[in-house]
């Protein structure tokens, strides 16, 4: 049986990297069973595989090995069915900007949540500050205080000048690292500047704003080695998926087109354990189920009071926790 990581998927075809650094297209064992209804795809990119090369050359997958983790997506609008994006991943990078089009931190904060909830740890590329003015690094440096005190490591970078991106390098060496942001945020630029050899497609300024434009929905695997780079040893060692197998590479996973993901099977009461900085006060709320809107004895919001809690992180905390009431009463 040959051992590998799937990088792309199309249809019924899974493009699979081989430890020798060869692909192969390969199928699924016909009679493969879904691991749960709940899922529409049961591969994804990032999953590791097992499969045997027939005559022709291409592959079957006979088995799936256990996700470390996975992040999902509606599989339409309004579905319960979930559609897997991509497994095993180290490390989120959120790239958000300030400059066009700005991404809001409502935006960041779910993306955040959903980080959380699936055991990932995040970071946040605030990129094009080429384009900063005084103003804007005001602002900035704001939105970087609130997620520096919440536990996230914030990064200013230029995919265009090259601002910073050594940092990035260190911090991503020998990981599997999603890439996820608003379509105009610059990701193809920044893994174009990361690994020049990828030529990505870098969209005009102009595609985010045209509406229905088409766009692939597809996460893909871009692998990258990463030999000049410093590889953390904790990415190296032993045990952790992604780099067993194949040490000297760092996996990029570009999300094009997919606008938001995870926010599927959270319930409203564990939603402030997803907050880090409030996960510590909960405990403080003098009721359990405490949803920290307006009950007395509330922990959360004598925080809030007492400046020790962003009120920008509390708000988007009210929207999700509105959002997730909104869906449960979905019929
Ligand atoms: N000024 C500036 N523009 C950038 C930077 N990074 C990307 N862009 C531009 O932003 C637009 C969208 O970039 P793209 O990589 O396609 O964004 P994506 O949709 O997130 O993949 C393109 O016009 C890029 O040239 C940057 O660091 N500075
Ligand atoms: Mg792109
Ligand atoms: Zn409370």
């Amino acid at each position: 049986m040959e051992e590998g990581l799937v990088i792309r998927t199309t249809g019924s075809w899974y493009r699979v990297l081989l430890a020798d650094g060869s692909q192969r297209d390969c199928r699924l064992r016909g009679n493969y069973r879904l691991r749960g209804n709940k899922q529409t795809n049961p591969v994804a990119v990032g999953d590791h595989v097992f499969f045997e090369i027939q005559d022709d050359g291409t592959g079957v997958i006979h088995d799936v090995a256990d996700r470390k983790n996975y992040i999902v997506r509606r599989a339409t609008k309004l579905s319960k069915q979930t559609h897997v994006i991509a497994s095993n991943i180290d490390l989120l990078c959120i790239v958000a900007t300030l400059g066009l089009p700005r991404t809001s931190t409502g935006f960041i904060d779910r993306l955040l949540v959903t980080a959380e909830a699936y055991h990932i740890p995040a970071c946040i590329l605030f990129n094009k500050v080429d384009l900063y003015d005084e103003e804007l690094w005001e602002i900035h440096n704001e939105v970087k205080a609130i997620y520096t005190a919440a536990g996230y490591p914030v990064y200013e970078i230029s995919a265009l000048e090259g601002t910073r991106l050594d940092e990035v390098k260190q911090l991503i060496a020998g990981k599997t690292v999603l890439f996820s942001g608003h379509s105009g945020v610059g990701k193809s630029a920044l893994l174009n500047a990361l690994s020049p050899g990828l030529a990505l497609k870098v969209g005009d300024i102009s595609d985010w704003s045209l509406k229905g434009k088409h766009t692939t929905t597809f996460a893909e695997i871009f692998p990258v080695e990463s030999g000049k780079w410093k590889v953390e040893s904790d990415a190296a060692a032993p045990g952790n998926l992604s780099s067993f197998h194949f040490p000297f590479y760092t996996y990029l996973i570009d999300t094009p087109g997919i606008k938001e993901f995870g926010m599927v099977d959270f319930n409203a009461q564990e939603l402030s354990h997803f907050f880090p900085e409030m996960r510590a006060l909960l405990p403080k709320c003098r009721f359990a189920n405490c949803t920290h809107r307006h009950e007395p004895g509330c922990a959360v919001k004598e925080a809030l009071d007492e400046g020790l809690l962003s009120a920008e992180r509390y708000k988007n905390y009210l929207g999700i926790l509105e959002d997730i009431e909104t869906d449960y009463q979905r019929p």
